[in-house]
């Protein structure tokens, strides 16, 4: 009896202690992310003053990647698998010549609905994760970057920003004010100045009118090239998604409903979108 309780909670504090150590790296993610990104730092100033508590959910974090050997989606999931998350569903885009894999938190875990931190050391956030289909390039874009389309302009983010978060996604549902609704939140954050991507409208919906995205347009930032100019490029942004309570849930209590009861997953027509957030197109419009 000793020895298997024992056993548990050996491993149980093994667990926790892995567990530490991706947060502190996430942890190290973010404080770049907000380094880099002013206005992802101010939305995120701005939701904590108002929204009461210092408590905000990461729905996802996404990255950007070549696929290339070494380069591509598996390079960056192999660090998510290794801490327990789940490879869940393929998302294609054609014409974009993407293709991007999604993560789920290990589940089951104590830390799931019951974490009280915020951001990186909240409820673990799915992760997001393309990669650009290089060998699908014509011959002289898979040797320069100065092709037009939408492929070249997600190359140049990749070589220029790395592995860097590409952004991070507030969980509008788990805010506490009014906020939680995700038109309020882009209405709010559109009347204190701040550009939303407005690819296809501000508000991307899923067909079954579940998951609800939108996101801010990138910030810039100066990028040094080796030939010795430095030029403004685009660098993050930041994300906000509302996930409704699925159908067969929909009689649960508010105080009941648990983020499994919500529509889980991504969409490829909101991404496809959402993509949009670090096009140049978005980046010169002008506002209002
Ligand atoms: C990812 C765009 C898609 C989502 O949540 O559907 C996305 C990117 O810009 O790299 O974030
Ligand atoms: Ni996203």
């Amino acid at each position: 009896r000793f020895e298997v309780d024992h056993q548990i909670s050996r491993s149980q504090g093994h667990e926790e202690e892995s567990l530490l150590l991706m947060r502190s790296v996430l942890g190290s993610m973010e404080r770049v992310y907000l380094k880099r990104n002013p206005t992802a730092k101010a939305i995120l100033d701005l939701v904590k003053s108002v929204d009461d508590a210092d408590h905000i959910c990461y729905d996802h974090l996404a990255f950007r990647t070549f696929g290339v050997k070494g380069h591509g989606i598996e390079s960056m999931a192999s660090f998510f698998l290794d801490y327990g998350y789940k490879q869940q569903e393929e998302l294609k885009f054609p014409a974009k010549k993407l293709k991007a894999l999604w993560f789920s938190p290990p589940s089951g875990l104590p830390h799931e609905d019951a974490a009280t931190g915020s951001g990186v050391n909240g409820p673990l956030p799915r992760i997001f994760i393309s990669e650009l289909l290089v060998d699908q390039l014509s011959p002289q874009a898979q040797v320069s970057s100065s092709s037009d389309g939408w492929e070249s302009e997600y190359a140049a983010w990749t070589l220029v920003n790395g592995y860097a978060l590409n952004h991070v996604t507030i969980s509008t549902h788990r805010l506490k004010t009014h906020l939680t609704n995700i038109r309020a939140l882009n209405q709010f954050l559109q009347e204190n100045g701040f550009n939303l991507n407005s690819e296809g409208g501000v508000l991307k919906v899923s067909p079954d009118g579940l998951l609800l995205q939108s996101s801010t347009v990138a910030d810039s930032i100066p990028f040094k090239f080796s030939d010795g100019f430095t030029e403004s490029v685009p660098c993050s942004y930041i994300e906000f998604a509302e996930r409704l309570v699925l159908p067969q849930y929909k009689n649960l209590l508010k105080e009941e409903v648990k983020e499994f009861h919500r529509r889980d997953g991504f969409e490829v027509g909101n991404a496809d979108k959402i993509f949009e957030s670090t096009s140049k197109e978005q980046l010169t419009r002008r506002t209002g």
